[in-house]
């Protein structure tokens, strides 16, 4: 009936933003310095319309000893740390560092563009010329919308750091906030789907209700998060939704529903996803495309970032 490979292409109209997979691809090739550069021009910039919101001290007291053993550096051995976790060089610090859940890595640069801004770190050294291909390589990143761009920020940071386990090992990750109280919720409304199963993954997503949340997959069911290979069974899952996925914001707009081979449902629905690091200043453009057994209980749910707007509007029979 349904494999893993077979639902994973579900609606296969879908088109996500390939631009993202493409530029990564690209950056990964320019040299540390460059990397870092391009990280802070495009940074800068975008702090100029929106506002990144400060890590919560939860969050920083995992990257405090290290952050704390950087500022006691001098600049070049400063820049040094910087270069080696961007040519993911295998240090202490490297292999700290790819241990952190994203958040923290996120929470970290952060706190490093902070103090860079500040003098306290060093700064990326005034009139460093990018090279041509990482100049290029920034147009392409000032060119795709703002989700887009966030996005391309959280991957250039994720891959950085070494990682000997290769994503199996122990992770460090902050404490898992209690969902939000019943009184407090607040219900999504879908145009054109009334099934229970999603409406039910929206609200408890957004609640931070993780574990009714996983209720509603099967025990061998998969996420597939936007540009990664899904994630599978119960354990994995209630993992990445502990890990990752703390207060965001799940604003689903319109969707359409079919049934398909086996008696299962699929389920495409659209809409916006914000992330708490910029709120409601950056808006996603994103697809759900669920595949439910005849039960309603989740076997596959694809998250993709949309490549435009028009995507939203897309429900092709
Ligand atoms: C400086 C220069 C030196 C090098 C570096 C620097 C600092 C960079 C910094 C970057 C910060 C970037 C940030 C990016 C945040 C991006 C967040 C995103 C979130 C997307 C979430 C989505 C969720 C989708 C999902 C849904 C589900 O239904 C299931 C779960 C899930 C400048 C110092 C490095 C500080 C903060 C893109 C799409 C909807 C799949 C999660
Ligand atoms: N529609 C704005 C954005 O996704 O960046
Ligand atoms: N790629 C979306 C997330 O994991 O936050
Ligand atoms: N301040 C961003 C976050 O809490 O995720």
């Amino acid at each position: 009936m349904f494999t893993l490979a077979k639902a994973s292409q579900i609606f296969p109209d879908t088109r996500s933003a390939d631009v993202v997979p493409a530029i990564t691809a690209r950056f990964k090739l320019l040299s540390a310095e460059d990397q870092l550069a391009l990280i802070w021009y495009a940074y800068l910039e975008m702090g100029r319309t929106i506002t990144i919101a400060a890590p919560a001290a939860a969050r920083m007291q995992f990257a405090e000893g290290v952050l704390n053993e950087i500022k006691a550096m001098d600049f070049v051995q400063q820049s040094q740390v910087m270069c080696d976790l961007a040519n993911r060089a295998d240090t202490p610090i490297g292999r700290s560092y790819s241990n952190w859940s994203v958040n923290i890595k996120l929470g970290f640069w952060y706190q490093l563009g902070q103090w860079m801004a500040a003098g306290s770190v060093a700064p990326i050294p005034e009139g460093y010329q990018l090279s041509a291909n990482a100049a290029a390589v920034l147009r392409s990143v000032q060119e795709v919308e703002q989700g887009q761009q966030i996005t391309l920020l959280r991957n250039f940071v994720v891959d950085m750091g070494f990682d000997p386990a290769k994503g199996e090992g122990q992770r460090v990750m902050e404490p898992v906030i209690p969902p939000t109280p019943e009184e407090q919720r607040k219900k999504v409304f879908i145009e054109g789907v009334i099934n229970p199963t999603v409406n039910s993954y929206m609200d408890l997503l957004n609640a931070n209700d993780f574990d009714n949340l996983i209720q509603l997959f099967l025990p061998d069911g998969a996420l597939q998060p936007p540009f990664q290979k899904p994630i599978v069974g119960t354990e994995a899952i209630l993992r990445f939704f502990r890990e990752d996925c703390q207060n965001l914001r799940l604003l689903p707009e319109r969707g359409f529903a079919e049934p398909t081979d086996g008696d299962f449902t699929q389920i495409k629905v659209t809409g916006k996803v914000q992330t708490p690091w910029f709120g409601a200043g950056i808006g996603m453009n994103v697809a759900w495309r669920f595949l439910l057994n005849p039960e309603g209980k989740i076997y596959f749910v694809a998250i993709d970032l949309l490549a435009s707007p028009a995507e939203l509007l897309k429900f092709a029979r």
